[in-house]
C-alpha cells in the first residue's frame, strides 16, 4: 500500500506515466489502443485529481483544527470553464504531464481539448465568482463556494441561417472526473405549506412551518487548487434529490403513480441554469432554486460552526457570508428562521448575528434587473419567510419613521415591499438591510449606487456602501491562456508576477526596447494565428493574421451596444468601397456572445451582424481589407483563445450602464488597447494605463443622465446631420443586408428613431467613429502600437482578483490567510 500511495502522489514524469496507464485500464476500462481522446481526458484528470486529494484534506483539516474564520461565497453561478490545464498549471506539473503523455504517444493539447467547458453561469457575475475562488485558494484564504450543480449549464449557441438557436449544454453527459459526490451530506429543504402559531416552553409566541413539501439537497465537492498547490479549497454544489418518504404508508393505484411523479419532478430544481443575465421576471422555479441552495448552504454552515460552538454568539467571528447579487438574498430571512425557529435564539439577537454575518455585492443598476418577487408567490412558496420579511420591515420602518418626518416618499422607498401595483418583495432592499457591508464593483458604479438605487439607504447607513473594483485571475487569464506572452514576461522579470501581478509593472521600461517590442509582437502574432485557425474551423472564414483584430466579446445586450460597433463596420465598409485606392488598414471585426433566449432585440442584432458579415466578407471590392466574424457559442474556453489574440478591445457600453466589466481587464492585460466609454472599470483602467494608451470617446455617465433628464435629444436630427450614419441605417432599412426580408430590421431602426434611442447609439456614433479612425491610424505605426500595448500589459497589475479578494478579506470579511499544515 505504501508504495502505491507514493505512486499516486508522484509528480515526476515516470510516476505520472505509470498512473495514467493504471487509471486508463482499471478505472476507465480501456487499453491504450482503444482509448479515445475523451478516455484520455478522464484518465489524466483522475490521475491529476489523485495529486490533489492529500493537500485538499490537509487544507480542510487545518481550517477545522484551527477553527479558522471561513468565508462562504454564495452564488447561483460559477463559470469555471475547464479545469485540467488549470490544475496542471497551478500544481506546476504541465511540462511533466506533457512529457509523460508524449511517451505514450498522446498530445496534451488533445487531451485538454476533450474536456467540456463547465458553464454554470451566464457571464461576468459567474466568471467573477470563479476568479474569486482561484484567488482565495492562491491567497490561502479559508474560502468556500456554494452554488447549484446544474445538470444543464448555459445553453449551447448555434447559428441557423444567421439566427441564434439554443441547444442544451450537457456537460455531465460523460461524467465529471473532478467532483466528489457526498451522498451523506444531505439537507432537507421545504416549500409551500403553512405557518402554525404556538406557545413555546416559556409561554412566548412561536411559529412552525408545517405541511410543507420536502426536497433533499445533496452535496458534490470540487477541489479548488490555489497557485502552487498548497491551499486546496472546496466548491460545494447542491443537487436536488427526491425524499424517500413516499415509501412510507400505502397508496391506491393512482396516488402511487402521482406520488412517484411528484418525486421525480422535485429533482427538476437543479436541472437547468436560467439563461438570463438581466431579468427573469417572477418565475417560481427560479425563486425555488434561490431558496434551495441558500437553505442547504446555511444549514451546512451552521452544522460546521456547531462542531466547535454551543451558542450562536460567535457566528460572525467564524463565518462571513457573501451574497453574489441578490440571488441568494432570501438567505437573510432563512438565517433568521433557522436561528429563531429552529435554535430558539431571540429575535433581536438573531438579527444582530445575521447582519454581522452577511454582506452583499450589487452588480447592476438597471431597474429591470433588480429582483422583486411577487408577495403572493413568496407567501405561497415560503410562507414563514414572508412573515419574517414583514417583521424585519416593520421594525426597520418604525425606527426610520422619526427621521423620515415630512417625507412620505422616503419611507415607501425604504420599504422591503414595493406597494405600487402588485405587491413585491425588493430583494435589493432586503440584502442591504440584512448586511453589514454592501459593495459595488467599480468606483463609478459604487458612486452611482449611492446616488440612485440606494440613495435613501445610503443616507440612513452612510458607512455601509463601499467599493470593491473587480479583478481577474492572472493564472487563467495570462499564465495559462497566453503561453507565448507568459514565457516572454517570465524570461525578463521572473515568474513572481503570477502570484503578485503588480510586479508586471517592471515591463514598462521595456516598452522603449526595440528588441522587446519585436518579441512582444511575435507573441501576439502567434496568438492571432491560433485564433485565425479557430475562426476558420468554427466559421469557415479566412482572416488576415496581420489585420487589426478588433474584438467585442460579451453577452449580447442593447446597453453593451454591439449595434454601435456593427454600424461603424458598415460605415467603414462604405468608405472602403468609395475609396478603393487608399491603402486601408486591414481590419477584422470579431464578435462573440450569447443573447438570452427571450431577448428578441438582442437576437435580432445577432442576425444583423451575421447578415452584414455575409455581404462584407464576400464583396471583392474591399479587397479583404474588412472581415466580420461572429463566433458561435462564446464560453470560457473560447475566451481563452480570443483574449490573447486581440489588438483592440471594445468596451463601448452606454456610460453608467456597465457596472464594471471584466473582459475589459482580460483584454488589456493581454496587450489589447481599449476603445471605450468612461463606464464601469474602464474609468480605472484609463487611470492605470494612462490616457495616452487608451481610446476614450462618447458621453460621460453624467452627460447621459443630463441628456435623458432634459429630454433634449432627437435621434432623427443626429441621423440627418451625419451622412455616414444615415447611409448605414438606410442600407439596413432598404434590405441591402436582408434582400430576402427587407423589413427584417424594422424593430432596430424603430428603436433608434421613434423609440428615442434609449442607449444613445446615434448620440455616440460620430465620436466612436473618430476614435476608431485614431486606432486604425495608430495601427499603421506598429512600433508605436506595440509600445502602447506593452504599457497596457505592464500597468494592469492592480486588476488582479488577488487584490480584489484581499480587499474583501480585510475590509468586509475579517478573514485571514491560514497556511495548511501538510502531513506526510
Ligand atoms: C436574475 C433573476 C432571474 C434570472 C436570472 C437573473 C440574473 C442572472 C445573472 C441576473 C443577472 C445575472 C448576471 C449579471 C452579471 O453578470 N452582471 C455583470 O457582473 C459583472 C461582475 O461584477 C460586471 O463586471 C458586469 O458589469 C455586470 O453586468
Amino acid at each position: 500500500y505504501k508504495s502505491r500511495e507514493i505512486e499516486r502522489r508522484s509528480l515526476d514524469v515516470d510516476g505520472l506515466k505509470r498512473s495514467f496507464l493504471e487509471w486508463l485500464v482499471y478505472s476507465v476500462g480501456k487499453d491504450a489502443r482503444a482509448a479515445t481522446r475523451r478516455d484520455w481526458f478522464h484518465t489524466v484528470a483522475l490521475a491529476v485529481r489523485d495529486r490533489l486529494v492529500d493537500r485538499w484534506m490537509d487544507t480542510t483539516r487545518t481550517y477545522y483544527q484551527k477553527d479558522a474564520k471561513r468565508v462562504y461565497y454564495l452564488s447561483l453561478e460559477f463559470l469555471i470553464g475547464r479545469l485540467l490545464s488549470n490544475s496542471l498549471a497551478n500544481l506546476g506539473i504541465t511540462e511533466e504531464c506533457r512529457k509523460a503523455l508524449d511517451q505514450i504517444g498522446i498530445s496534451l493539447e488533445d487531451v485538454v481539448d476533450a474536456e467540456p467547458d463547465a458553464a454554470l453561469g451566464n457571464g461576468g457575475l459567474g466568471r467573477l465568482a470563479a476568479c474569486f475562488l482561484d484567488s482565495m485558494a492562491s491567497e490561502a484564504l479559508p474560502g468556500y463556494g456554494y452554488g447549484i450543480r446544474y445538470e444543464f449549464g448555459l445553453f449551447e449557441q448555434r447559428f441557423e441561417h444567421g439566427w441564434q438557436v439554443e441547444y442544451p449544454e450537457q456537460w455531465l453527459q460523460f461524467g465529471n472526473p473532478w467532483e466528489f459526490p457526498r451522498p451523506e451530506v444531505l439537507y432537507p429543504v421545504q416549500f409551500y405549506g403553512r405557518v402554525e402559531e404556538f406557545r413555546d416552553s416559556v409561554g412566548e409566541k412561536a411559529y412552525r412551518w408545517v405541511d410543507a413539501e420536502r426536497v433533499l439537497a445533496m452535496a458534490y465537492d470540487t477541489p479548488v487548487v490555489g497557485y502552487g498547490g498548497n491551499t486546496i479549497n472546496t466548491l460545494r454544489l447542491w443537487s436536488a434529490r427526491a425524499t424517500r418518504d413516499f415509501n412510507f404508508g400505502h397508496f391506491n393505484d393512482g396516488a402511487y403513480m402521482k406520488a412517484v411523479e411528484q418525486k421525480v419532478l422535485s429533482e427538476n430544481l437543479s436541472r437547468v441554469l436560467y439563461p438570463n443575465d438581466a431579468t427573469e421576471g417572477g418565475k417560481e422555479l427560479r425563486l425555488k432554486q434561490e431558496y434551495f441552495f441558500t437553505s442547504a448552504s446555511l444549514q451546512d454552515i451552521l452544522r460546521r460552526y456547531l462542531q466547535h460552538h454551543t451558542t450562536f454568539d460567535n457566528l460572525p467571528d467564524k463565518a462571513a457570508i457573501q451574497l453574489n447579487d441578490t440571488h441568494p438574498a432570501i438567505g437573510i430571512a432563512e438565517l433568521m428562521r433557522l436561528l429563531v425557529d429552529q435554535h430558539g435564539v431571540v429575535w433581536d439577537k438573531a438579527w444582530d448575528i445575521t447582519r454581522a454575518t452577511f454582506s452583499y455585492t450589487n452588480h447592476t443598476l438597471l431597474p429591470e434587473a433588480l429582483e422583486a418577487w411577487p408577495v403572493r408567490m413568496v407567501e405561497r412558496v415560503l410562507p414563514r419567510h414572508m412573515q419574517i420579511i414583514y417583521e424585519i420591515n416593520a421594525k426597520f420602518l418604525n425606527r426610520s419613521k422619526a427621521r423620515a418626518a415630512g417625507d412620505n416618499g422616503r419611507l415607501s422607498r425604504l420599504s422591503l415591499i414595493d406597494e405600487r401595483g402588485d405587491r413585491r418583495v425588493r430583494m435589493g432592499n432586503l440584502a442591504f438591510l440584512g448586511s453589514h457591508k454592501v459593495n459595488g464593483v467599480s468606483a463609478l458604479h459604487t458612486d452611482l449606487m449611492k446616488q440612485t438605487v440606494f440613495a435613501d439607504f445610503h443616507a440612513e447607513f452612510p458607512d455601509r456602501i463601499n467599493n470593491k473594483t473587480n479583478g481577474i485571475t492572472p493564472r487563467r487569464w495570462l499564465h495559462q491562456s497566453n503561453p507565448p506572452l507568459a514565457a516572454l514576461i517570465t524570461s525578463r522579470i521572473g515568474q513572481g508576477w503570477i502570484k503578485d501581478l503588480p510586479q508586471i509593472k517592471a515591463l514598462a521600461e521595456k516598452a522603449d526596447d526595440v528588441v522587446f517590442r519585436e518579441e512582444f509582437r511575435r507573441a501576439k502574432r502567434k496568438n492571432k494565428k491560433r485564433l485565425a485557425a479557430f475562426i476558420a474551423r468554427q466559421t469557415g472564414i479566412e482572416v488576415q493574421v496581420d489585420s487589426l483584430f478588433d474584438v467585442q466579446v460579451k453577452r449580447m445586450h442593447e446597453y453593451k451596444r454591439q449595434l454601435l460597433n456593427i454600424l461603424q463596420a458598415i460605415a467603414l465598409y462604405n468608405e472602403m468601397r468609395d475609396n478603393p485606392t487608399i491603402a486601408w488598414v486591414p481590419v477584422t471585426k470579431i464578435f462573440a456572445g450569447k443573447a438570452a433566449p427571450s431577448y428578441h432585440m438582442a437576437k435580432l442584432i445577432i442576425k444583423l451582424i451575421n447578415d452584414v458579415a455575409k455581404v462584407v466578407n464576400h464583396d471583392p471590392s474591399v479587397h479583404d481589407n474588412l472581415k466580420i466574424v461572429l463566433l458561435p457559442n462564446y464560453n470560457v474556453t473560447a475566451a481563452e483563445i480570443i483574449m490573447p489574440a486581440a489588438d483592440l478591445s471594445e468596451q463601448i457600453s452606454t456610460a453608467g450602464m456597465e457596472a464594471s466589466g471584466t473582459g475589459n481587464m482580460k483584454l488589456a492585460l493581454n496587450g489589447a488597447l481599449t476603445i471605450g466609454t468612461l463606464d464601469g472599470a474602464n474609468v480605472e483602467i484609463r487611470e492605470h494605463v494612462g490616457e495616452d494608451n487608451i481610446f476614450i470617446f462618447g458621453l460621460t455617465a453624467e452627460e447621459v443622465n443630463d441628456l435623458r433628464a432634459s429630454g433634449g435629444f432627437n435621434p432623427r436630427e443626429v441621423i440627418a446631420s451625419n451622412p455616414s450614419l444615415k447611409r448605414a441605417l438606410d442600407m439596413i432599412s432598404t434590405g441591402v443586408f436582408s434582400p430576402d426580408d427587407p423589413n427584417r430590421y424594422h424593430p432596430i431602426l424603430q428603436a433608434l428613431t421613434d423609440g428615442g434611442d434609449h442607449f444613445l447609439v446615434t448620440a455616440d456614433f460620430a465620436a466612436y467613429c473618430e476614435a476608431q479612425e485614431q486606432a486604425m491610424e495608430l495601427y499603421r505605426d506598429q512600433e508605436e502600437w506595440t509600445r502602447k500595448a506593452i504599457l497596457n500589459t505592464a500597468n494592469m497589475g492592480w486588476f488582479s482578483s488577488d487584490r480584489t479578494i484581499m480587499e474583501y478579506a480585510t475590509e468586509i470579511w475579517d478573514v485571514h490567510p491560514v497556511k495548511p499544515e501538510h502531513v506526510e
